[in-house]
Order: structure tokens, then C-alpha cells, then sequence
């Protein structure tokens, strides 16, 4: 599809996108069985011309913090699945109360709360929403949770004190993968969850894994189990195998994949948000994650920061170079910059 296409073809096709143009199954197919590196660069040019359309060269950043590392579920690809007999730490207001402190003058748009399912907070949801709380009069600033599957009422709860996104990933739409991945846990609490969080004012986040051995179709399956339910922001992640954990055996993959099915999501959802994490590869892999097509860069930490991530690329290493102001000298390196805060507010709904 893209290989014969002259570079004025790549602009009539990113004019089609925003014109409107759906692909088809048969589309998604060629694109996600791209190996060839040029196709693979025409199909990043037409993702970003379509993500520049939208968002020029303004970019909006989330600050990540792990609050809780502790979790009674045993997701097979994860580093804090509960088996894992690993170090782990939970927060108090008073800590995140400092971290606020940290982050305040930075330039960041959204704090992305995460939590293992952890049962201190998961069974008393009040210590949860006195997070969200802390945080929000702190900072003043859009709140994201990561929290796992919660309870509709308490996801309310945590809507009217303050939260204003939810990040929950499928990791894959195929039902017989998800079990294989997400051991123990029910593929439609997970969908019903984002829905029910869609439907009383939540943005939401969907997510899906790659490089852990899907298929071609898995993957068109799981793109468009991502598109029913219109999610604001949508991602895709390069599995990393974890010490001690199930897949630890399987190979780590090259970031291809990645790059590439992120692209394909920049067409399929040519106006949402599409995150380059620090997570997996640092600064110079939000580089190439945004060269793809993304608009959003998270997994931010503060420099002199202990707190985790989730993939943790710099668990072994002795500096960490994602905190705000390198992220931000980075961007400018490549003619992008922050986004003004009230371009963000509108992508939430919130007046300002
Ligand atoms: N406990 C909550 C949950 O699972 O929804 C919040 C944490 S969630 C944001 C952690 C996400 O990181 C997973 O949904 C998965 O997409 C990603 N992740 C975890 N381990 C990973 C790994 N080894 N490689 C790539 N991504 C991983
Ligand atoms: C990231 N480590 O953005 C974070 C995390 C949770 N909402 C996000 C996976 O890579
Ligand atoms: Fe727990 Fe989330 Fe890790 Fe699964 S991905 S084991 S729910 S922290």
C-alpha cells in the first residue's frame, strides 16, 4: 500500500485521513505486516503530518507517580505481580504531599496517579480519595489514576473529588490472550470498567501490549477492540520481560512493533492522545516515539526521585534522565515544546 507511493501520494493520504478516510480491515493488515524500513518511514511521515494537523508541534506532558507497589494480582508479564517477592512501598499523604512540592513550577500537565491493585487502598477507598485530594489542592493540576479495576461508586467518588482521567489497558482485546496475560481476571470488569468511567465524565486511556508473540490478527483485534469504545487516549507498549516473572524466558523484541502499531493508531484515532513513555526507553525512545506519531510523553520522574515506574528501563542504572527539564531541553532539540495548559483543559472538557 505505501511502498509505490510518491511523497505527494503520503500527503493525499495523511488529506485523506483528516478528510475522514477509515481503513479497512484488509488495510490494517498490510500496515501492521510492514517490515521494510522505508515503508515503515512513509508510514511514520503520514502519521505525523496527520498528528501535526491536530496538535502542531505542542506536546503535553504527564508526571508519573507509583504510589503504591503493592498488588493481589499476578499478571504474568508484570515486575509487582504479588507473588514476586520483591521490595515494594506504599505512600502517605504526607509523601505525596512532598512530591507535590517537587513538581510544583515544573511544566507538566496531568499527574498520572498509579497504583498496583493494592487491597490497603482497593478495600478502603477513602485513603485513596484523600490522594486524589491532597493532590488536587496541591497542584491544582488534571488528575489521571491508574488505580486497576475499581467499583463504579467509588470511581464516582473519585470523579467528584477530583479525578479527571482513567487509564485502564486491556493489554489485548483477544479474550484467549487476555487470560494468558491478565491471569485470573475478567476481560469485561476491565471493558465495563472504562465504559462506566466514560459515562459519567472520565476520560479515558486504553492500552495494548506488543512483542510477546501476538499474531497479526491479535493485533488488528485488539485495534479495533480499542476503537468501540472511543477511547480520548490510546497506547501501545512494548512488552519487556521482567526478572522472576512468568514471561521472563521470552525474548525481548526490538521497539518496531511499537513504532509501528503506533503510527497505525495515530490514523485510526487521528485527534486523541497517543503517549511516548519514558518508561521503556528513555529519552532517546520518546525521540523515536514521537518521530511516529505520538503527542503525549509520561512516565515523567523528578530527578532526585526513588519513586518506580512500571517497565522500569533505569532500574539498574545509576542516573535517570526523565524528569521534566531534560524531557523539555529535549523537545526543543527537535522543534516541539509544551503545550499551553488551556490547550490541554480543552482536550479534558474543562472550562478554564
Ligand atoms: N495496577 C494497575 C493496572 O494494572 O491497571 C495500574 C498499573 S498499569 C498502568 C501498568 C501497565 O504497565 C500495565 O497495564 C501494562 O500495560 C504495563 N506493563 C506492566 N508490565 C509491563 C512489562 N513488563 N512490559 C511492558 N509493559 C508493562
Ligand atoms: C507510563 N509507566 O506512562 C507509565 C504507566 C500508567 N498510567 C502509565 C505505564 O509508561
Ligand atoms: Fe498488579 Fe497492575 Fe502489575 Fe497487574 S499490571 S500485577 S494489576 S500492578
Amino acid at each position: 500500500m505505501l511502498s509505490d507511493m510518491t511523497p505527494k501520494d503520503l500527503d493525499n493520504f495523511a488529506e485523506g485521513i483528516l478528510n475522514g478516510l477509515k481503513l479497512s480491515d484488509d488495510d490494517l493488515r498490510e500496515l501492521v505486516s510492514i517490515n521494510e524500513k522505508e515503508e515503515l518511514e512513509k508510514l511514520h511521515y503520514v502519521s505525523r503530518k496527520v498528528r501535526d494537523h491536530f496538535f502542531r508541534n505542542k506536546v503535553f506532558l504527564y508526571s508519573f507517580v507509583y504510589f503504591s507497589t503493592y498488588c493481589k494480582n499476578k499478571c504474568a508479564f508484570c515486575y509487582y505481580r504479588k507473588p514476586h517477592d520483591i521490595e515494594r512501598y506504599r505512600l502517605g499523604v504526607q509523601e505525596v504531599r512532598s512530591i507535590c512540592q517537587v513538581l510544583k513550577g515544573e511544566n507538566i500537565h496531568m499527574v498520572d496517579l498509579t497504583m498496583g491493585e493494592d487491597p490497603y487502598f482497593h478495600d478502603s477507598p477513602d485513603r485513596f480519595i484523600d490522594i486524589v485530594k491532597t493532590v488536587k489542592s496541591e497542584l491544582d493540576l488534571p488528575i489521571m489514576i491508574s488505580p486497576g479495576v475499581m467499583d463504579n461508586e467509588v470511581l464516582k467518588e473519585l470523579h467528584e473529588n477530583g479525578a479527571n482521567f482513567l487509564a485502564l489497558y486491556q493489554e489485548t482485546h483477544d479474550r484467549n490472550l487476555y487470560q494468558k496475560l491478565r491471569t485470573g481476571q475478567s476481560f469485561d470488569d476491565r471493558v465495563n470498567t472504562r465504559k462506566f468511567a466514560k459515562s459519567i465524565g472520565y476520560c479515558v486511556e486504553d492500552g495494548i501490549l506488543t512483542g510477546f508473540g501476538e499474531d497479526t490478527e491479535s493485533t488488528i483485534r485488539s485495534l479495533r477492540g480499542m476503537e468501540e469504545n472511543c477511547p480520548d487516549m490510546v497506547r501501545v507498549m512494548t512488552f519487556v520481560p521482567q526478572e522472576g516473572t512468568p514471561l521472563e524466558g521470552v525474548l525481548q523484541k526490538p521497539n518496531i512493533s511499537e513504532l509501528k502499531i503506533l503510527s497505525i493508531m495515530r490514523l485510526m484515532f487521528p485527534d486523541r492522545l497517543i503517549p511516548a513513555s519514558l518508561d521503556l526507553e528513555g529519552i532517546d525512545g520518546m525521540v523515536q516515539r514521537l518521530n511516529a506519531g505520538a503527542n503525549v510523553v509520561t512516565s515523567i520522574i523528578p530527578s532526585n526521585s526513588s519513586l518506580e515506574g512500571v517497565v522500569n528501563y533505569d532500574r539498574h542504572l545509576d542516573e535517570r534522565d526523565r524528569d521534566p527539564k531534560s524531557v523539555v531541553r529535549r523537545l526543543k532539540g527537535m522543534g516541539m515544546e509544551p503545550a499551553p495548559h488551556s490547550d490541554f483543559n480543552r482536550m479534558l472538557g474543562v472550562v478554564t
